[in-house]
């Protein structure tokens, strides 16, 4: 099991797109569950581009051929994780704020949250505070789920958060924060009602404010 994990993983490092398909059906016949595929292959997988970026091993085409690679397997696991009859748990809106493209972990938790229930309306990325609004005025929501991958657009959050709350749209809505450079402390410092470090976490949170 660990060494098909690692294939994977290896493959989404080396953008085998040819690959991956066949290797995340695999594990999935293999019998590995779909959270550890996410995990310790896909997820896995990213963190290491990400250093290799960091360091100028690689630059943006190569980083993004490793995350088509990884949406690629994603999409194999999708339908494992979002079958079956499950209860409405409540709406929830999601999307990444102005300015920032990243949308691999967002997706991720949209995946969970459908799976656990929940009807996810998903915004896509690089959403102005004035769109939020808009959606927020005509789907109202239980619960807004803002995503953040750069350090330079995570005052966008403070900002939906600020305005969104200034039209008086949050009485009757949460509003949960996350992405890799969103910590606990910053989803409190800007009045966020919580955060979540990744899509386990977010279904946990989701379920707890829903039901506050
Ligand atoms: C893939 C990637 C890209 C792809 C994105 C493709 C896509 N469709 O998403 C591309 C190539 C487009 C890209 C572009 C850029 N990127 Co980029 N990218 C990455 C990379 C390698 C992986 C991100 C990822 O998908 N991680 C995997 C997912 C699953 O993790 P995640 O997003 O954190 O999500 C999990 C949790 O955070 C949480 N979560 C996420 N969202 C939410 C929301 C809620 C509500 C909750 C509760 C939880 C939650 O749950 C998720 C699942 O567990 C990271 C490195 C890294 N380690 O993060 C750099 C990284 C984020 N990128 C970086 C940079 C600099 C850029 C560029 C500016 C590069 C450039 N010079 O152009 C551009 C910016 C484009 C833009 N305007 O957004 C930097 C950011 C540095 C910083 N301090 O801000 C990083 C950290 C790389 C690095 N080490 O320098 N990037």
């Amino acid at each position: 099991m660990k060494n098909l994990l690692n294939t994977i993983k290896e493959a989404v490092i080396n953008k085998k797109r040819k690959e991956i398909e066949s290797l995340v059906d695999e594990a999935v016949e293999a019998g590995i569950a779909p959270d550890l595929i996410i995990n310790e292959g896909l997820i896995a997988a990213m963190e290491v581009v990400g250093e290799q970026f960091a360091v100028n091993d690689i630059f943006v085409p190569e980083m993004l051929a490793s995350a088509l690679t990884m949406k690629m397997g994603l999409d194999r696991v999708k339908p494992l994780l979002t079958s079956g009859n499950q209860p409405n748990r409540g709406t929830v809106l999601m999307g990444t704020v102005k300015g920032d493209m990243h949308d691999i972990g967002k997706n991720i938790v949209n995946m969970m949250l459908e799976g656990a229930g929940f009807k996810v309306v998903d915004l896509g990325v690089d959403l102005t505070v004035e769109a939020l609004i808009v959606e927020i005025e005509s789907l109202k929501p239980d619960l807004l789920g803002l995503s953040a991958l750069l350090t330079t657009t995570m005052p966008e959050m403070e900002r939906a958060i600020r305005e969104i709350g200034e039209k008086g749209l949050r009485k009757n809505m949460k509003i949960m924060v996350g992405g890799a450079p969103v910590s606990k402390s910053f989803a409190e410092m800007i009045g966020a009602d919580g955060h979540g470090a990744d899509a386990g976490e977010a279904v946990a949170l989701a379920k707890e404010l829903i039901l506050k």
